[in-house]
């Protein structure tokens, strides 16, 4: 049977689109055929056969924007690191503590001990606090496993994530996140066993949609990433990489030859770095709260991306470490502060760029017909109050996929 029209009415609409100026739309109407958008645009412009619904909109907004795409996440983790939260406060660095054996291996060894279903309900908690302030499409990182039973377990939870909540979820393999301790010795076996048979068996199982690393002096090398994505490549699978965060490994560059689809963090990029990503369309995904939790000082290179045309996306990064938000908005807000973005930058990063990181297609990310019936309802005058307020709660209703999927 066809799925009956359904129309949602706002006093203004925002969306972005591929290669055009945003666009504000007063009086909007938005109609939804199944998973789909069948009309987004003015009211007055409406195709008659849908002018009808209007005396029974589903729901009635001040402001639709699409849903928000949170294109960076390990949200996926067991126990807490605020003791590393106070440690650092009182002055140790996040290598320091890596060094003691904590960071990502104390996650580690939290995260093997939970069973899936303790995995589950803790992140649970934490996705639908980014669905509660608009999130509709989230990247969830496997990497606080590093074996193939805790990695796999990890890509398990995600999917379920995504089947509990009604939200869209794109996973991504991250065994090159850190060497295990039990590894120092053998470390090249333990890149082979990463970049070979676990993950060609998580891919077997369907777990993975994407592989990422992480390349920095205290995690893994130009050589080891190397290996993984041309073991990536050879199972057709798409990459990204977390590059130059801490200093510059020439990791956007390595991205950027292998076709990536984004290059994540980049405070210390430099102009080869940018140029390289220009020429492969690879995303620059811009992670302020890690910048802001590790008070790192050295800026991405933003006026570089922006004249270069690399398309700006912006993510939460959330993870126990150096990124503990439960907000992607928030980030957006960052993002503006603390980078200089415009508000329309922010919101096209969160949007139609990181649908693009996403390898989600053109469509996605911004509301036009045919596009995946994604977007949220806001208690908001426009795009800019959502980023100059922080911490309040403005969204009023999710819609992914054209089913609500929350409500305030
Ligand atoms: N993303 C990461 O993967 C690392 N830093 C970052 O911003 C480590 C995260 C962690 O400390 O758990
Ligand atoms: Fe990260």
């Amino acid at each position: 049977m066809a799925a009956l029209p359904r129309l949602w009415l706002a006093d203004r609409m925002w969306t972005a689109r591929w290669g055009q100026a945003a666009t504000l739309i007063e009086d909007a109407a938005l109609v939804v055929l199944g998973e789909q958008i069948a009309y987004a645009g003015p009211r007055a412009a409406l195709p008659a056969a849908w002018v009808e619904l209007c005396a029974a909109p589903v729901a009635q907004a001040r402001l639709i924007t699409p849903g928000l795409i949170d294109a960076h996440t390990h949200l996926v983790f067991a126990g807490s690191r605020a003791d590393e939260y106070e440690q650092r406060l009182a002055g140790a660095s996040y290598a320091d503590i890596a060094a003691r054996g904590g960071g990502i291996a104390a996650s580690v060894r939290a995260t093997r001990a939970a069973s899936e279903d303790e995995l589950l309900a803790a992140a649970l908690q934490r996705a639908r606090a980014l669905m509660a302030d608009g999130v509709t499409t989230v990247e969830i990182k496997s990497g606080y496993g590093l074996e193939a039973a805790a990695e796999a377990k990890m890509l398990r939870v995600a999917r379920r994530i995504g089947s509990e909540l009604g939200i869209r979820v794109r996973t991504s393999y991250l065994a090159l996140h850190a060497l295990p301790g039990e590894w120092r010795e053998r470390r090249a076996e333990y890149v082979d066993l990463a970049c070979g048979a676990w993950l060609a068996s998580a891919h077997a199982e369907g777990l993975v949609d994407a592989v990422d690393a992480y390349l920095e002096h205290l995690a893994f090398d130009r050589h080891e990433v190397r290996k993984l994505f041309e073991s990536a490549r050879a199972l057709g699978l798409p990459l990204k990489l977390h590059a130059e965060q801490l200093s510059n490994q020439h990791g956007a560059a390595l991205a950027a030859e292998f076709g990536a689809l984004s290059a994540d963090h980049l405070e210390y990029l430099d102009a080869d770095g940018v140029a390289a990503m220009a020429r492969a369309g690879t995303v620059a995904m811009l992670i302020p709260a890690a910048y802001l939790l590790l008070k790192e000082t050295q800026l991405p290179p933003i006026a570089a991306l922006r004249q270069a045309g690399v398309p700006m996306a912006v993510a939460s990064d959330l993870n126990p470490g150096t990124s503990p938000i439960l907000s992607l908005r928030l980030a957006m807000s960052l993002a503006c502060t603390l980078f200089g973005l415009t508000v329309e930058e922010a919101w096209r990063g969160a949007t139609l760029h990181a649908a693009r990181a996403l390898g989600l297609g053109e469509a996605t990310g911004c509301l036009q017909t045919s596009a995946p019936a994604d977007f949220v309802l806001w208690d908001a005058a426009s795009p800019a109050e959502l980023l100059y307020w922080l911490g309040d709660r403005r969204a009023q209703q999710i819609v992914c996929a054209g089913r609500i999927v929350a409500v305030a």
